[in-house]
Parts: C-alpha cells; structure tokens; sequence
C-alpha cells in the first residue's frame, strides 16, 4: 500500500465528500425513501444490489446475506472484490472512495445498470453514513483487506490484514438508531422475501439468507438457500403454486442481448384476477409505466389478431376490451434500462419512452409462437377471454346499480351504516364489524363524532373465488363501496379506481381474536387487496386489536392481548385475579370496547401495508383460492397470527 493512503490526508474533494455524507445523515429521506423500517430494509437492499450487480456481470455466483447475533447485517460475495488500489484523484484507496464519498457506487462500471434517481442505487456510501459502525473486508489477489467506518467516517486507512485464497466482498453494517429512531430490527420475512424475488429475477446465482439472533430446538440457525435456474419461469410457478393453470406451460422468453434486456413469462389460470409484476433494474414498479404499456399492447395485439383469424369472436355481440385478455393472467416483466426515468407519486413508474416498442415486440414474438406450436392452448386462452367478456358486461350493470346509489347521496348509504357527524374525511374513520350484536356494541361505545360502524354479515364472500360481476352484486360488498363513497369503472378502465370521494381515511377491520375472526379479516382484505389496491396502498385500511383477556381483581381490572401480559397482570395483582377469556367481540360491554378496541389514546391499530405485492398475493392466493394442502399448512406454521401486512 502506498505512502499517500497511509496518511490519509484530505484532499478538498474528499471534504466535500465529508459533506456529502453529513447531508446524507441530515436527510436521509432524500436517499433512501424514508427513516422508518422501509428505509430500514432498504439499507440491505443497497448492499445486496451491489454484489447482485457483480453477479451480473458474470463476475461472481453466490451472496449470502445474514442478520448477525447482534442485529447487524452482514452480506458477502465471491466476486472480484471491490478494487483497494489508489485512487488518484481522491488520494486515498478506491474502496475508501466507494464507501465514504457519496455518488460514487456506480463510476467503475459503465455497463453495470446503476439506478440514478431511484431508491436503490444511492450507493454504500450512503448506508455506511447511516450505520453507527460498518466495516468492509475485500478478498482479492491472494490478500485481505479491511477498513472501518463510523457514522460514514472511516476509522483507519484501508489495511491489508492477511492473505487469502478466496475473493470477494464482505459487508458488515450496524444500522444507526439516532437515524432509524422508529426501530432498527429487520425482519426475518420482509429480507427473506426480497432475497427470494431477487434470486428468480438474477437466474443462476445462489443467496443464502441465515438469521443468526435465535437458534431454533435443533440449536440452528434459520436459513434460506435461494437459486432459481430458469428465473421468471420458475417464478411464475412459485407465485401461481395455489391457482390452477389452463394452460400446458409457463410462455416466456429472455432476450437480455437486446438493447434494452426484456425478460417476460405469464400463464393462464381459472381465477379472474389480472397479476402482472412489472420491475426495471429488480425494482418493483408498482406504478407500473412504459414497460406494462409494452406488454399489455404486445399481449392484446397478438391474442386479438389470432382471435379474429381463428372466427371463436364471430357471434359474439360486444367488443373485447383490453382487460378481457388479461382476467387470469399471472405475468412478470422484468426490464434494465440503463438511464431510467422514475415517475408517479412513489417513484415507481417507468417513463423511458423507448422501452415500450422492444417490450411490445418482444411480447408479441413470444405469445404468436406459443400459440402457433399449441392451438389447443391457444383455443382455451380465447375462450376464456371471451368468458371475461361477456362477465364484464354483467359486471358492468351490476356495478352501475352500485354507482346510481352513490351518487344519489345521504339517502344512498347503506341502511346498516351508523355514520358520523364530522364531514372532514381526514378525520373520519369506519369500524367494519363482523356481525350485527358486535356493530350494536359498536354503535353504542363509539365516539359518534368522528366513528361511523358498519356492521358486516357473517362471512362475506371469498372474491378470490367469485366472477367479478358475483362481487358486485354482493350486497355486503356493495355496502361497502357505498359507505366508503368509493366508485370503480370509467368507460376507458374498468377497474379504475375513484378515491376522490372517499368518506373516512381510517378504514379498520374489527373482527373476533380467534380463527373464525382472522378468518373473516383475511376475506375482507382480500377483497381491499383485489378490488381496492390503492385504499390500502395509501395507507388507509387498518386493523383493530381486541383485547383477549379481561384480568380483575376488587376494583383492580387490567386487558391482556397475549398470556404474558395475561400473567403479568395476574402477578400485579398479587394473583389469583379473576380470569375472564374474551371468546369475541359480543362478549365486551360497549365501555369495554371503547376503552379496549376503540378509543384513539389506548387503542392499537395495525397499518396494513402491501410491501411486496408479489409476495402478498401468492398468500392471498394461497389463504383463498382452491388448494386447500398449502393453506392448512400456512395457517398451523402462522397459528398465533398469519401476519398479512409483513
Ligand atoms: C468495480 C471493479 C471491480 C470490482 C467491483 C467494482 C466490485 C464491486 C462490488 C460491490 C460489492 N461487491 C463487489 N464486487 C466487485 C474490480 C475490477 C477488477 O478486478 O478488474
């Protein structure tokens, strides 16, 4: 190692870097979204994308990302090893340079596809500037090296601390909790998730995901192996494992030669829901762009084109609509566009104008050859979108009787809903009620100023299962559509959704704490999962959490929502407390309810949040749809609660 690395002394560029990096801790939304456990998880998503890119260029095939005793992070490649020589401008070592000067991630690979703009792609710098310790270990050219950081400063120049036979990159980072005020814990499901996604999207390399901080009775470790060799194919099978395909075969293509790299795969299944998973550069695009428009051009294009030449549309009396090809459909497209343009409210959405052509062609040139080498397929396909046709214009009157209501004002709404006096949506909220006595105990413990109820019948009805127009037609669902003031459908997009009007921005699904009651939540979020996506993206569907437990003692009484704070009670009141076990909501007074479930200062209410869609609709679909083997095993594997909103 040189003299001048030695020295470690500044040159004025590394004191702006130094600056760089305040601005980071300064404003750390700027860089990675947010300060909450999304930008959290995001600081391992930086790293891993780093050895994913490595991997990429065909320089290393296996990552292994581990949650180490202490809560850290640690991930590690077996690629080149990021370059510790001199960096001549910089005066200090390259890897000093990567690690403590902020935009610098990307500059030596110009054929890698960096995200600039996006969330991910913000560099290692940024998450060393966000971590109270990090400390980098490169294995490269029969040495060792290591260099720690704090706070995004280093501790040392970069030392060479023995020799290896091995090469790569390893990673160690210890979240900073003056920044990540909110919680600085990762979570086993949301990494492991993510870890899998990135392994069908990067077919070929190997992660492995071990979450050190507990052992199981074994004495081990949990861990994940992830490794898909044939990518969205595979993925395909993964997310549709729970629904039941129509067709004999996955239809895919990569072409990662082209200009613009295009992989697609889709399938056909018996259910009516369209999932198509857009991501560029392995970033969900939930706002979709450019790319779906691609696709969904190149897939109505080519199956309306074989449609009218095969005559299966001459009887039929209305016109196919774009949607109609799409009702159950499972596709993923996956793009890497090396400049891309990240636009819509959360950054999601592609707006790359010359990615819609190569996309639309490449879709095209896949499905005609399909459909070619298999009419039978290819025959079950267009009936199945003429079905969705001719469903969608019962869908259509049914829904039009949904809007008349709506439209016609306070007289429209629901007769079962007791609404609120306070006319400001913000600070409206609606408690859905399994059951009638419960929507009475409701009615009766609510705050009326600001807390509508409405109570819902029994079981509603399993969307996951039922035609579209069945949904509309179903009288609990059509309630609450209304009460929400929620409307769906323009002539243009049948599934638009209008929230404009929405009438309370706190939507919270109130339910018995046991299965039947899970149960009965799980249905109504899958109805908000299908039918209201953007209610729940924006933050308005939530949870309420009975108590189930009501420990007393004298005029001593304490809730206890699990059987330690169950016992703890019991041991406060110095034991023998009178034990009273909530079997559902009906068995609380209104006062009970209101001090327990209800009231804003003592209530605990979980956000639902759809962090990976991809993920969230494979249990949705396992949870609801037909199989019923995976469902009985997620539901004895998540027993205490099947955590939906992870
Ligand atoms: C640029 C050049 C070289 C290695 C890397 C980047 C590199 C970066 C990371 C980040 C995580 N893991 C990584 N592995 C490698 C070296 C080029 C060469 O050796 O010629």
């Amino acid at each position: 190692m040189s003299e001048e690395i030695k020295k470690n002394n500044y040159s004025a560029d590394s004191i702006q870097a130094l600056e760089g990096m305040e601005h980071v801790r300064m404003r750390p939304s700027m860089y990675i979204g947010d300060v909450g456990v999304r930008g959290l998880h995001h600081l391992v998503y930086e790293v891993v994308d780093n050895s994913i890119d490595e991997a990429m260029g065909g320089h290393c095939d296996a990552i292994s990302v581990a949650i180490n005793e202490d809560g850290s992070i640690t991930v590690e490649d077996n690629g080149r090893g990021i370059p510790v020589d001199l960096h001549k401008k910089e005066g200090v070592s390259a890897l000093e340079v990567v690690m403590t000067k902020i935009g610098a991630g990307g500059k030596f690979d110009k054929d890698s596809y960096k995200v600039s703009g996006g969330l991910h792609g913000v560099g290692v710098s940024v998450v060393n500037a966000l971590s109270v310790h990090m400390k980098s270990t490169v294995f490269r050219e029969g040495k060792i090296y290591e260099q720690e950081y704090e706070r995004g400063k280093s501790l040392y120049p970069v030392k060479q601390i023995g020799e290896t036979d091995k090469r790569g990159t390893r990673q160690t980072f210890y979240p900073d909790d003056t920044i990540f005020t909110q919680t600085i814990e990762f979570s086993y499901d949301t990494l492991s998730a993510r870890m899998r996604e990135l392994s069908f999207l990067n077919k070929g390399i190997t992660i492995t995901f071990t979450d050190k901080r507990e052992v199981d009775e074994k004495g081990e470790f949990k861990s994940e192996v992830f490794h898909s060799d044939e990518g969205l194919k595979e993925y395909i099978r993964y997310l549709d494992g729970n629904r039941e395909p129509i067709i004999s075969h996955v239809i895919s293509m990569d072409n990662d030669k082209g200009e613009i790299p295009v992989e697609v795969a889709l399938i056909y299944n018996t259910s009516y829901s369209e999932n198509i998973f857009s991501y560029v550069n392995n970033i969900n695009t939930h706002e979709g762009g450019t790319h779906l428009q691609g696709f969904r051009s190149g897939l109505t294009r080519t199956l309306k084109k074989y449609a009218d030449a095969s005559g299966m549309l001459d009887k039929l009396k209305f016109e196919i609509s774009g949607d109609d090809f799409r009702e159950g459909l499972t596709a993923i497209i996956s793009v890497k566009v090396s400049e891309p343009q990240f636009e819509g409210q959360t950054k999601t959405k592609l707006g790359n104008r010359e990615v819609v052509s190569p996309v639309s062609q490449a879709v095209g040139e896949m499905l005609e050859n399909y459909l070619e080498e298999n009419p039978n397929d290819a025959r079950v396909i267009i009936q199945k979108v003429i079905l969705a046709a001719q469903a969608r214009h019962a869908a259509k009157k049914a829904r039009e009787m949904v809007q008349r209501k709506t439209v016609m004002g306070g007289g429209g709404l629901p007769g079962k809903l007791s609404d609120c006096s306070e006319q400001d949506p913000a600070r409206c909220e609606v408690y859905l009620v399994e059951g009638d006595s419960a929507g009475g105990t409701a009615k009766q413990g609510r705050d009326r100023n600001f807390q509508a109820i409405l109570p819902l019948r029994g079981k509603i009805l399993n969307v996951e299962k039922a035609m579209h127009h069945k949904v509309f037609e179903n009288e609990e669902i059509r309630n609450i559509f209304t009460a929400l003031g929620v409307t769906v459908g323009t002539e243009e997009d049948s599934k638009a959704l209008n929230l404009s009007k929405l009438r309370y921005h706190k939507v919270i699904i109130m339910c018995d704490a046991d299965v039947d009651g899970s149960h009965i939540s799980t249905l109504i979020l899958t109805f908000f999962f299908r039918f209201m996506k953007e209610l729940i993206e924006e933050g308005h569907v939530y949870i309420a959490a009975p108590p189930l437990y009501l420990v007393k003692k004298g005029n001593k009484k304490e809730y206890a929502w699990n059987d330690v704070q169950r016992d703890q009670a019991n041991e406060r009141m110095g034991g023998s407390a009178a034990i009273q076990r909530y079997k559902g909501l009906g068995e609380m007074n209104a006062e009970q309810l209101w001090e327990t479930t209800m009231d804003p200062n003592f209530r605990t209410l979980r956000q639902v949040n759809i962090e990976s869609l991809a993920e969230a609709d494979q249990v949705f679909s396992m949870l609801m749809g037909d199989e019923v083997p995976p469902r009985r095993e997620f539901i004895e594997k998540n027993a205490v609660y099947a955590n939906i909103d992870a």
